[in-house]
């Protein structure tokens, strides 16, 4: 099963590998502005303006480029030519076969070499091979489907969940224009006795920002400790993109991303920037007299208390382990996102030492915490073990 499950969850996953697919063309280089619509029936479309799925037919076969992505298992991945490799999710790009397998009809369109084709489909068999249906001088390309009912458990897709991943992939896709609109016929809902009726919601997204932007709305109801997140971007054999924001919290919220993936299970990108921040933390605060020769270093606990963190990673050929296989694996990444984390944070705490201070102070008051509980808990622990051996106790005390 290549969706996951038959659930909403599955469901909703056909929709994330339509978008994935314009993601990536957008990650090419090629594609502002992707357009999701939940349409009269729970029909799904996706619209892009990307160059469009290539059209040509193949020699042999005479079945064009893209009714074979639609009805070859894995031929997704293999269109890329060298316009860089499939970095979003997507399963590699096999995605559209997938989907078109597992709905009761799709419908392409798709506009380039001066043309308008469409084909379409029906449980992932062609019912009308690709055909120009007219003259366009735009590109790019629309997905209408509509998922088989005698697979799923419902067709009743969540307006909000599918608006927070895309919000999420705007944010992973600096600069990238995604909107969400559910034209559906508003439902009546009757809470507490009296009829509520629902609006029909949309949303757009782009943000210039990136994931700084992400880690600004992730602490927008925060109170930070710097106003700017501290940011961090290279390019190189795994492209790295890093936000940091402190705020007055006392937890941490870090969120890591593999091809714009949600590895919630953390992984080798995570380590490596964990061993990074902890360094980095270390060496400014020793250098610079905050931690004195005789005191302990700080640990990475105090460090990422009140931090909110977002890191992107793209990596080529990633390993997905752990039980929902959303831990990465390449021990290869540790050391390159650490390097990347070390040089850049410390770069800028060098010269930004008034934001230095106060994430600092933040940390040391941290340790002071960590390390007054734990005296508090060792004084409990010898009061109680002193009473028990000399006070007579009548009953047993835990
Ligand atoms: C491979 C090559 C080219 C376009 C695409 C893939 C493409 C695929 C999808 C899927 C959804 N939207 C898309 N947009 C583009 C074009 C290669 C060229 O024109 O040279």
């Amino acid at each position: 099963m290549y969706i996951g499950s038959v659930s909403i969850r599955g469901l909703h996953h056909l929709v994330y590998e339509i978008v994935d697919n314009s993601v990536d063309e957008a990650l090419a280089g090629y594609c502002k502005n992707i357009n999701v619509t939940i349409e009269e029936g729970n029909v799904i479309c996706v619209e892009d303006d990307g160059r469009g799925i290539p059209v040509e037919k193949h020699a042999k076969t005479g079945i064009s480029a893209a009714e074979t992505v639609y009805t070859i298992l894995h031929a997704g991945g293999k269109f890329g030519g060298d316009s860089g490799y499939k970095v979003s999710g997507g399963l590699h790009g096999v995605g559209s076969s997938v989907v078109n397998a597992l709905s009761e009809w799709t419908e392409v369109t798709i506009q380039r070499d001066g043309g308008i084709f469409q084909m379409a489909f029906e449980r992932g068999k062609t019912v009308k091979p690709l055909e120009r249906i007219g003259d366009s001088d735009k590109t790019g390309t629309k997905v209408r489907f509509l998922a088989d009912s005698t697979i799923f458990e419902t067709l009743e897709y969540e307006y909000e969940v599918l608006e927070k991943r895309l919000r999420e992939m705007a944010f992973l896709t600096k600069g990238l224009k995604i909107t969400i609109e559910d034209k559906r016929a508003p439902k009546e809902e009757v809470i507490d006795g009296e009829e509520v009726e629902i609006k029909p919601r949309k949303a757009e997204f782009c943000f210039e920002g990136g994931l700084n932007s992400f880690v600004e709305y992730l602490n927008k109801n925060k109170e930070k400790i710097h106003e700017m997140p501290i940011y961090i971007e290279k390019d190189g054999e795994v492209p790295i993109e890093v936000a940091i924001q402190y705020t007055t919290s006392y937890s941490e919220n870090i969120y890591t991303f593999v091809n714009n993936i949600n590895t919630i299970e953390g992984g080798t990108h995570l380590e490596g920037f964990k061993r990074a921040v902890t360094k980095v933390f270390n060496d400014y605060a020793r250098s610079h007299g905050i931690l004195k020769e005789k005191d302990l270093n700080l640990v990475g606990e105090d460090i990422r208390e009140g931090m909110t963190a977002v890191i992107s990673v793209k990596v080529k050929e990633p390993q997905f382990e752990g039980q929902t296989k959303t831990k990465l694996g390449n021990s290869n990444v540790t050391g390159i996102v650490a390097n990347a984390v070390s040089d850049a944070l410390s770069a800028f705490l060098e010269e930004n030492p008034n934001i230095a201070k106060a994430i600092l102070e933040k940390c040391i008051s941290a340790f002071r915490a960590r390390e007054a509980a734990r005296k508090a808990r060792e004084l409990a622990r010898k009061k109680n073990s002193m009473e028990g051996s000399t006070l007579p106790r009548k009953t047993c005390r835990l």
